[in-house]
């Protein structure tokens, strides 16, 4: 019976760009979802945006835009980078949604009815000059253990200490720099202490789901041991206490239902999120039944199963308040949670000094494949919570070697034969030769290996048996075949055979390396593989394309150039730990840009129009260009002798064969400039979006009856 899932990654804060850290979990779920899929089981896939609380207020009103309108350009941004990783959700929503909204309510609703809310006065910290509670994050001050200056409101960055807010001596508020005061306003609780909390928590954290799959890993499960006691002593010896679900105003978020004034805490409909995701998706398909997912009795008995993906630094609300939530309301708790550990670079914490707080869009813009970045947390990638480091001269080594050296390797070195002597079409299999990956397809160890997310031994399998594969060819070797009289057939089952094996090995890849395999599979002309055949040779006479190059291999100097580009020259003491007086100064420096962009288009007179030369060109031909993944080489026919070179950063919305002898606009009168690919000779436009909403880039069409060369004025 195939599976039915539910699976989600952790929803990213819409204020702050995706970073490798966060790829970590994000790729780890990717790839069991893709290897679910090859098993022949449905996966629904979803992830939003985490939107609402204070620092996105506060940063919004910095910038001088709404909430909304930040959120939507950073959700922009966010599925953009993960589109660019091979994450492929099937839904990309928003806890910022109607559909949030309405569970959020569901949920607060039934919680009350079964009497797990609570209310109560709290005295917090108040700003009263910006007349808002400050979170704890918003107050700074001496440090009342070392007497550090500028220390945050909860723990001090120096010596390490954790305290309450209202511990730090001469505190002051991080958004208006006014002495805060201490303020009494009622707060919302969930009532964790209720002891039918503790003693749910207790059995649903060391339970096993239908399947017999623990739904947490033991060290996830022994966290829990700490937090809830193991109740052999007798009942009632470990209570949780009371979670505070509610925000005074002024707060971004869903105001509480008959509570003006009071909006629910952030955490509290961001996991919700995840269902107004699902449901989203399910409006939008149609074929999807939400309440299999979601009511108990229908999940139980439609065996549906809910998996959440997720980072350790987030157990304590997913693994507590999140199945207590559920439960109590009266919906499905999930499955399974899945846990990484953080990311090191290079064995330290992520630096952004260092430039090791390296950001999903900057990997991409210098051009390194995301598919070399998925192919090492794979093997770094075990299923536990441990950190996974990112050794970059390890990774270097280890796509060079492994997906180059080793897997590439096989095909490169047998296809021409078979485009070149036997017209494109393949021989006999030596069976002795392909018994080894006949047996490891039927044995189901690398597949075992996925299901338990221990990508690293699963990736060491699939090496192993690459190292079979090319002491095959080694053993057997075609170029020395092909220079002997009468040896034909041999050559023929030789690289017959070799491609079988690579097949296996692409099989075996693809959930970690799903461009690369999409590659393979057009380049043998096989249907998209599965593991869901039986296990076949590839048939002789089978006809299959030529050979196009498949991986380059990663240079130091890449790296290097990464690290630059994230390199940040900050003052030495704000450095690495004031992560929100760097993102002030991020939201300053974009509004900087906004302004003076905004001067920059004041008003120019016509002769400083009339300066730029604009043409209309022809394409006469558009090509990718090896090494660059944003580029297209254009050649650009505007009557002149030559045509014109141009590269155009528009690769990710046109495929070139599309482009050739179309018309469009080139700016003919830029200063040439050379670029690391050849000389770049004028320029083409291209419509996009301000705000990176959408990504699109559209080049400009004329009408019918312009022609090559003609001036645009
Ligand atoms: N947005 C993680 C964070 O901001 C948080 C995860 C929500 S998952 C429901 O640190
Ligand atoms: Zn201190």
């Amino acid at each position: 019976m195939p599976r039915n899932i539910l699976v989600t990654n952790a929803l990213p804060y819409a204020n702050g760009d995706i970073h490798l850290g966060h790829l970590v979990g994000y790729i780890q779920g990717d790839v069991w979802v893709r290897y679910q899929r090859m098993r022949g089981n449905t996966v629904h896939y979803v992830c939003a945006d985490d939107t609402h609380g204070t620092p996105i207020m506060l940063r919004a009103e910095k910038e001088g835009i709404t909430p909304e309108a930040l959120i939507g350009r950073v959700h922009g941004q966010h599925l953009r980078d993960f589109t660019d990783f091979g994450v492929a959700f099937d839904n990309y929503h928003s806890t910022h949604s109607p559909e949030n909204r309405a569970y959020a309510e569901d949920v607060y609703a039934r919680l009350k009815n079964a009497g797990f809310i609570d209310t109560r006065a709290i005295e917090q910290f108040y700003d009263p000059v910006k007349e808002m509670f400050l979170p704890d994050r918003f107050i700074k001050g001496e440090c009342p253990k070392c007497g550090a200056a500028d220390q945050y409101g909860d723990n001090c960055e120096v010596c390490g200490a954790a305290y309450a807010p209202t511990e730090l001596k001469n505190p002051y508020s991080a958004v208006s720099g006014a002495k805060p005061v201490l303020k009494t306003s009622e707060h919302y609780f969930f009532r964790l202490s209720d002891p039918r909390a503790v003693a749910f928590l207790r059995e649903w954290t060391r339970g096993t789901s239908a399947d017999g799959t623990r739904r947490l890993q033991a060290e996830a499960a022994n966290k829990m041991k700490e937090w809830l006691g193991d109740g052999t002593t007798g009942d009632g010896e470990n209570t949780l206490s009371d979670w505070d679900i509610s925000r005074d105003a002024p707060y971004f978020g869903f105001e509480i239902p008959g509570a003006p004034g009071k909006y629910f805490y952030v955490w509290l409909d961001a996991p919700i999120g995840y269902l107004a995701s699902f449901r989203n998706l399910a409006d939008k398909r149609g074929d999807i039944v939400v309440e299999d997912f979601v009511d108990p009795t229908r999940a139980a008995a439609a065996g549906t199963e809910m998996v959440h993906f997720i980072g350790k630094d987030i157990l304590y609300f997913h693994a507590l308040f999140w199945p207590a939530m559920l439960e109590f309301a009266g919906y499905r708790t999930p499955t399974q949670l899945c846990v990484n550990g953080f990311l090191t670079v290079d064995g330290a914490k992520m630096s952004k000094s260092r430039g090791t707080f390296i950001t999903a869009r900057s990997y991409v813009d210098q051009g390194l494949n995301a598919e070399w970045l998925r192919y090492y947390f794979a093997t770094k990638s075990n299923g536990t919570m441990e950190d996974v480091d990112l050794n970059l001269d390890d990774m270097i080594a280890k796509v060079n070697s492994d997906l180059v050296g080793k897997y590439v390797n096989i095909a490169s070195r047998c296809a021409g034969f078979i485009s070149k002597r036997f017209e494109g079409k393949l021989g006999a299999t030596d069976a002795a030769a392909t018994d080894a990956f006949k047996a490891a397809f039927e044995s189901g160890a690398i597949s075992q290996a996925y299901e338990e997310r221990d990508y690293g031994r699963a990736m060491r399998e699939i090496m192993h048996l690459a190292d079979l594969a090319n002491q095959y060819v080694n053993d057997n070797k075609p170029w020395e075949l092909a220079k002997q009289e009468g040896r034909e057939a041999q050559l023929h089952g030789v690289c017959s055979t070799a491609l079988t094996l690579f097949r296996d090995l692409t099989r075996y890849l693809k959930p970690v390396l799903p461009a690369l395999a999409a590659k393979v599979e057009a380049f043998l002309a096989i249907e998209p593989l599965s593991w869901q055949e039986t296990w076949a040779a590839l048939p002789a006479g089978h006809s299959i394309n030529a050979y196009a190059h498949l991986m380059t291999r990663v240079e130091r100097k890449q790296v290097d150039a990464l690290l630059e580009a994230n390199r940040e020259s900050l003052a030495p003491a704000a450095a690495e730990t004031k992560a929100a007086s760097s993102q002030q100064r991020h939201a300053e420096k974009q509004q900087h840009e906004a302004q003076s962009a905004e001067t920059a288009m004041a008003h120019i007179s016509i002769d400083d129009f009339t300066k730029v030369d604009l043409r209309i060109a022809r394409i006469v031909s558009a090509e990718h260009v090896e090494g660059a993944d944003k580029l297209i080489r254009l050649q650009l026919d505007i009557g002149e002798e030559k045509p014109r070179q141009v590269f155009a950063g528009i690769k990710s919305a046109y495929d070139p064969a599309t482009l050739v002898g179309r018309l469009t606009v080139m700016v003919a009168n830029l200063a040439p400039r050379k670029m690391k690919f050849g000389m770049s000779e004028g320029m083409v436009l291209a419509a996009s979006d301000p705000d990176g909403k959408t990504g699109g880039l559209y080049i400009l069409s004329p009408d019918n009856g312009a022609a090559a060369g003609m001036r645009v004025k």
